[in-house]
């Protein structure tokens, strides 16, 4: 069994494992240790992670990014339209009611929700991790900002049941990293806790959370966040002045194609990233539009000019999630800077100002969050063990249960979870109750939400609920905010007073002294009658749904893993066409073939040569195969009688030597 850790990326993902010697980060199939988050489709099969990214440009209104952006999102939420749209090539458009994209992929239009293209990216995720480590994988955790909300959560999970993946938890990003950092803490104090801040810069996302420390536990004391802050901003702000510039020196506009501005957009990130190490850094694009190559040069000076208002911004999260900490800048032991973003120099000196002191970057930037997952799925695997360590992590909005008056009840509704609540609890509700009826969970607070999600978080039906003697019966529910974050009724009962005898506690003999006779009181106590059914409403697909949505999915990986194996036979086929003519045309294998049927054999090679050009283009596997063993008949048998002469005389050498 295999312990996987998933940092889900905006902009590329990274994979841990967990193996006896360690927290290994895993490489793809391209040797890289972050793999682009991108499906993309075409018309014989999908491409996704690094394969999309070789295609973006090429295959552009078919290559899907932002796939994080999208969970569990609608095609009308604002923020989609507003936002995320703009930097998304494929069409977005609504599926069933979520947004989803339009893409040709076989040669029809066809259409995927985000949940949908989120598990196709697991499913990769999932190959590329089974490849490395040999074993088939199930097991893992998967990293979601702690902003992430029930519905966002739950469009994560679903898209982990059809790749085929057991989540044992969707941790917040920024609590697996105070993991990996404090386990590895040897010199943790025992009492007066030190308190760390970690702050995550990715791609589109910025996350604080302040977390004590002591040995052996973490408690997450606060957390804030800017939901739209990352890297992407920054390129933005390079893209908007440099489109001016060209407009002016060109006579171009880039925003008027899309294309021009998916390119000036991938310039623009690359000349923020040479501008973290160097005063200045070049941009040039070939034939951007209008067969225009455009040049210029940007200053790490002007390039902070321009960001002047997007940089402000890195100081309010930190306020914040200090404000929630309830401690103080004195308070702060040190800062752990995590996400490609925290390599920008500025962002870097604006966290360090607000501190009042260098951060530190104690962690790898880009795997930190990635490694704490795989070390959280070490900790609820059975097959690890994992030195003791507690997480205590929690909620960033406040969840109410509402219901409707009875005469009994004035109370309509009650926050249940509030901000800063532990992640896991439960919490035990009481009603009287003569009938079924309903509890709904909403967000408290819908205004402090991303825009366009939901409030609703789920409705709960507390069936078979009937009067005892004429009264209401006094019924629990059980409603549990779980290991994922997400909100669930676990279970609901009536309860019953039963008067019960005990006996009192009463001070032991004293020496010498003879033992009283016991003393009993009565004493009221409820106790569990019967357990009532619960029909549970939340916005996860259904059983069904997610069943069919997961058949759909191995049916196009298989489909895609045959269109790869099929291009290999091919490949495998052509190969052996050149590899053996080359060798029977003067080569190695000339002396060792019949002329007769050497030239017969040259000229089958010819032909095969022809097919694969021609007709054998896009034929089959099993016709490459055949073919191929075909060729074999004659070609092995040259190949053995070469390979027997050059070993006779190694094998003669051996021997004299032996005697
Ligand atoms: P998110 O956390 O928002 O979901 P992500 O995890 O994919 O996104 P990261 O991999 O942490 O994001 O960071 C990617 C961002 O970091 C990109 O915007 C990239 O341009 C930026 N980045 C990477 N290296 C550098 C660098 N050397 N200088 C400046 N920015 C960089
Ligand atoms: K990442
Ligand atoms: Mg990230």
């Amino acid at each position: 069994m295999s312990v996987v850790g998933i940092d889900f990326g905006n902009l590329n993902s990274v994979i841990a494992v967990a193996r006896n010697r360690g927290i290994d980060v895993i490489c793809n199939e391209v040797s890289n240790r972050a793999t682009p988050s991108l499906v993309s489709f075409g018309p014989k099969q999908r491409f996704i992670g690094e394969s999309a990214k070789t295609q973006e440009v090429s295959n552009f209104k078919n290559t899907v990014s932002s796939l994080k952006r999208l969970a569990g999102r609608t095609f009308q939420d604002q923020e989609v339209q507003e936002i995320e749209k703009q930097y998304i090539n494929a069409e977005l458009v609504d599926v069933h009611g979520q947004v989803g994209v339009k893409v040709n992929y076989l040669g029809e239009q066809q259409t995927f929700s985000n949940v949908q293209l989120i598990a196709m990216y697991l499913t990769k995720l999932k190959e590329t991790t089974a490849q490395e480590l040999n074993a088939p994988v199930s097991d893992c955790v998967i990293t979601v900002p702690g902003w992430f909300t029930d519905i966002q959560r739950r469009a994560i999970l679903d898209a982990s049941v059809i790749a085929g993946l057991n989540c044992l938890r969707l941790v917040n990003d920024l609590t697996a990293t105070a993991l990996g950092y404090g386990i590895t803490k040897t010199d943790l104090p025992e009492d007066k806790p030190k308190n760390v801040v970690f702050c995550d810069i990715g791609h589109s996302s910025y996350s604080v959370s302040v977390v004590s420390f002591v040995k052996g536990q973490l408690t997450v004391r606060g957390t804030a966040y800017d939901r739209h802050f990352g890297g992407r901003n920054f390129d933005q702000v390079i893209v908007e002045r440099l489109a001016a510039e060209f407009k002016e020196k060109y006579k171009i506009d880039v925003f008027s194609n899309n294309k021009a501005l998916f390119r000036l957009r991938t310039a623009a990130e690359k000349c923020k990233k040479v501008l973290s190490a160097n005063p200045q850094s070049p941009v040039n694009i070939e034939s951007i539009m209008d067969d225009k190559d455009v040049a210029t040069v940007v200053n790490r000076t002007d390039f902070e000019e321009w960001a002047t208002e997007t940089l402000v911004r890195v100081e309010e999260p930190l306020k914040a999630a200090l404000e929630a900490s309830g401690l103080t800048l004195e308070d702060i032991d040190s800062v752990e800077v995590v996400g490609g973003s925290t390599r920008v120099p500025a962002i870097k000196n604006a966290i360090s100002k607000f501190f009042g002191k260098e951060v530190s970057t104690t962690l790898n930037q880009d795997e930190a969050v990635a490694r704490g997952a795989a070390l959280q799925c070490a900790m609820l695997s059975p097959v690890f063990k994992v030195r003791e360590f507690r997480v205590h992590d929690v909620l960033h909005y406040p969840i109410k249960m509402t219901w409707a008056a009875t005469p009994e009840e004035e109370e309509t509704e009650i926050v249940v979870f509030d901000k800063n609540n532990s992640i896991p609890s439960t919490k035990i509700l009481t009603f009287h109750r003569r009938e079924a009826f309903d509890l709904e969970a909403y967000y408290a607070y819908p205004e402090e939400l991303p825009v366009g999600i939901n409030p609703w978080v789920g409705r709960y039906t507390i069936k078979n609920v009937e009067p005892v003697n004429g009264d209401a019966a006094q019924i629990k529910v059980k409603a549990r905010l779980n290991i994922h974050g997400v909100v669930s009724v676990d279970a609901a009962y009536t309860v019953e007073e039963k008067i019960e005898e005990v006996e009192e506690k009463q001070s032991s003999p004293k020496e010498g002294e003879e033992a009283k006779p016991p003393v009993t009181k009565k004493v009221k106590k409820l106790v569990k009658k019967a357990d009532l059914p619960v029909v549970t409403g939340t916005t996860s697909l259904s059983r069904p749904v997610l069943e069919e949505f997961h058949e759909k999915e191995s049916s196009m990986h298989a489909a895609d893993k045959l269109v790869h194996d099929t291009e290999e036979k091919k490949n495998a086929l052509e190969e052996y066409v050149y590899e053996m003519r080359g060798k029977l045309e003067g080569g190695a294998y000339s002396d060792f073939i019949d002329p007769s049927i050497k030239e017969k054999f040259i000229s089958e090679l010819n032909t095969m040569e022809d097919w694969l050009y021609d007709e054998g283009e896009d034929a089959t596997k099993s016709v490459y195969v055949a073919k191929l063993d075909e060729l074999k008949k004659t070609g092995t048998p040259v190949a053995e009688k070469y390979r027997e002469s050059e070993e006779r005389p190694r094998a003669a050498r051996f021997l004299t030597q032996a005697i």
